[in-house]
């Protein structure tokens, strides 16, 4: 039988008994509904689709307290509620939530809501990318040491869920996207770090600045108490030294910092104070490319901070295997190697799994527009000399080409499917070399999410036969 779950008596207090309007009825939707149930609040489950699109609810959400609303727009229930749970796929600045608003009533976000009736302490990392990877990192590492942890959040398992699971002694560690942190009511991590900043998401928030600006409100609730892990290579990063009352602690690639996590010469360090107490070999990694060392070193500043020793870090480091859909390795047929990187989402992303690449590879790319430029992209596979073919697909697939033939790089093809795209790209292949598919734009044009796409391109992989036959 399930314990019951160790929720703040605070979220306790300010919530039984209250109704709650839940906006999407996806992950986070049905994760937060479930928690507002166990918190004793009444519960308002609204999807714009209609009731046919979720054939499985779970169990919890038959209860009398909850009631299901598919196939309505939100703002007619408004009158019924006295605060809202939205899910991260719904913007803040949606007609439905100024309505609220001017009503007086909150909005909370999925994750903010969920880690405000939390008693366990949060890890949270965010940054444009690395984030599966260091939260996932970080899960080893703290389970190598003994502790439960939920790993959890934008990853894909809704903190919600984790909060409702996890004993008070366990440890959430939780990766936040910009959509999350749009709301912060309540979300209060004891370490948070932010890996790096390129653009992204431009269509939801229209400019960099307020990109930056909702990046910055991860730290927004810590206090000295605190920790805030910085990358100190990252310009934009690491001026967010100045928008926490945490204490700072920082990593870097280039080793440029007195106090922090370093690496020169091939090697990871732990800086005290100008002695480098070295961690591991960047070759005893099993995760591949520059970037996962600059993840890597994210993770052992936070680990550090929150008292692991280094031995303990080390051992973990050393025997991560990496995550799927982030340069994944699939297999290999006729000595080329088919690389699933489904999770490069956005042209920053996608240029770290090029660099990472050390032999001849076709690049498959394209997918859902973002409104993000792509001449960053264009620069790094004219200039990389590994990417041999870049095959297109997908709303985004002409932009590319544009962006790669300003740049000079011609040998470009466009295809309608991502099974055309994996049937070209076998037939460009050179071996001893790669396919990477690394679509450097999110998936929503042609498929539900990342992994979906990911799981398409890896079962697409699997059935190709040998060229000869
Ligand atoms: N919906 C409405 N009304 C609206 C808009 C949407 O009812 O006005 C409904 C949709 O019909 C749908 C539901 O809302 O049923 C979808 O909600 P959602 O998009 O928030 O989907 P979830 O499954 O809850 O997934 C969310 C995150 N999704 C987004 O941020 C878009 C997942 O991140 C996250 O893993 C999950 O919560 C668990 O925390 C995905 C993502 O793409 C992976 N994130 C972006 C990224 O990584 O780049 C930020």
């Amino acid at each position: 039988m399930q314990s019951k779950p160790a929720l703040s008596d605070h979220a306790i207090q300010q919530y039984a008994g209250k109704t709650a309007l839940v906006i999407g009825a996806a992950r986070s939707g049905l994760a937060a509904a479930e928690l507002l149930l166990a918190l004793g609040a009444k519960v308002l489950l609204n999807d714009s689709k209609p009731r046919e699109n979720f054939p499985a609810l779970p169990e919890a959400l038959q209860a009398p307290a909850c009631e299901l609303l598919f196939g309505k727009p939100a703002d007619a229930l408004l009158q019924r509620v006295d605060f809202l749970v939205i899910s991260p796929g719904i913007p803040i600045d949606a007609p439905v939530l100024n309505l609220a608003r001017e009503m007086g009533k909150p909005v909370y976000g999925e994750l903010a809501f969920a880690a405000s009736c939390a008693t366990q302490d949060i890890i949270a990392v965010s940054g444009t990318n690395g984030k599966t990877t260091t939260v996932s990192l970080l899960g080893e590492i703290f389970s190598q040491a003994g502790r439960v942890v939920h790993v959890a959040g934008n990853i894909g398992f809704p903190l919600s869920a984790a909060v409702l699971r996890a004993k008070k002694e366990d440890l959430l560690i939780a990766e936040v996207s910009s959509f999350q942190l749009e709301t912060v009511d309540g979300f209060h991590p004891l370490a948070a770090a932010m890996l790096n900043i390129a653009p992204d998401h431009l269509d939801r928030h229209h400019d960099m600045e307020t990109y930056i600006n909702l990046k910055k409100a991860l730290f927004i609730n810590q206090t000295g108490q605190d920790y805030t892990i910085l990358n100190h290579d990252d310009a934009q990063a690491a001026a967010m030294a100045r928008d926490t009352k945490a204490k700072v602690v920082w990593f870097s690639l280039s080793g440029g910092v007195t106090h922090g996590a370093v690496c020169h010469d091939d090697q990871l360090f732990w800086r005290d104070q100008g002695e480098d107490k070295l961690i591991c070999g960047r070759h005893d990694l099993k995760i591949p490319g520059q970037h996962n060392v600059e993840n890597a070193l994210a993770a052992i500043a936070v680990a550090h901070s929150l008292d692991i020793p280094l031995p303990v870090i080390s051992y973990a480091l050393r025997v991560f295997a990496g995550v799927e859909h982030r340069i994944e390795f699939v297999r290999e047929l006729d000595r080329v190697r088919w690389l699933n990187d489904s999770k490069g989402t956005n042209p920053d992303s996608t240029i770290k799994a090029i660099q990472s690449m050390t032999q001849s590879t076709v690049l498959i790319a394209g997918g859902y527009d973002k409104q993000i430029p792509f001449a960053s992209l264009a620069d790094a596979v004219a200039n990389s000399g590994k990417i041999g073919h870049v095959v297109l697909f997908g709303q985004t697939a002409q932009k590319i080409k544009d962006a790669l033939t300003e740049a000079n790089y011609l040998h470009t093809t466009l295809v309608a499917s991502l099974e055309d795209a994996v049937l070209l790209a076998q037939s460009l292949a050179k071996a001893p070399g790669n396919v990477l598919f690394s679509p450097a734009c999110a998936s929503f044009d042609m498929f539900h999410d990342y992994e979906q796409r990911g799981k398409a391109f890896k079962h697409l992989v699997l059935l190709l036969n040998p060229k000869g036959d």
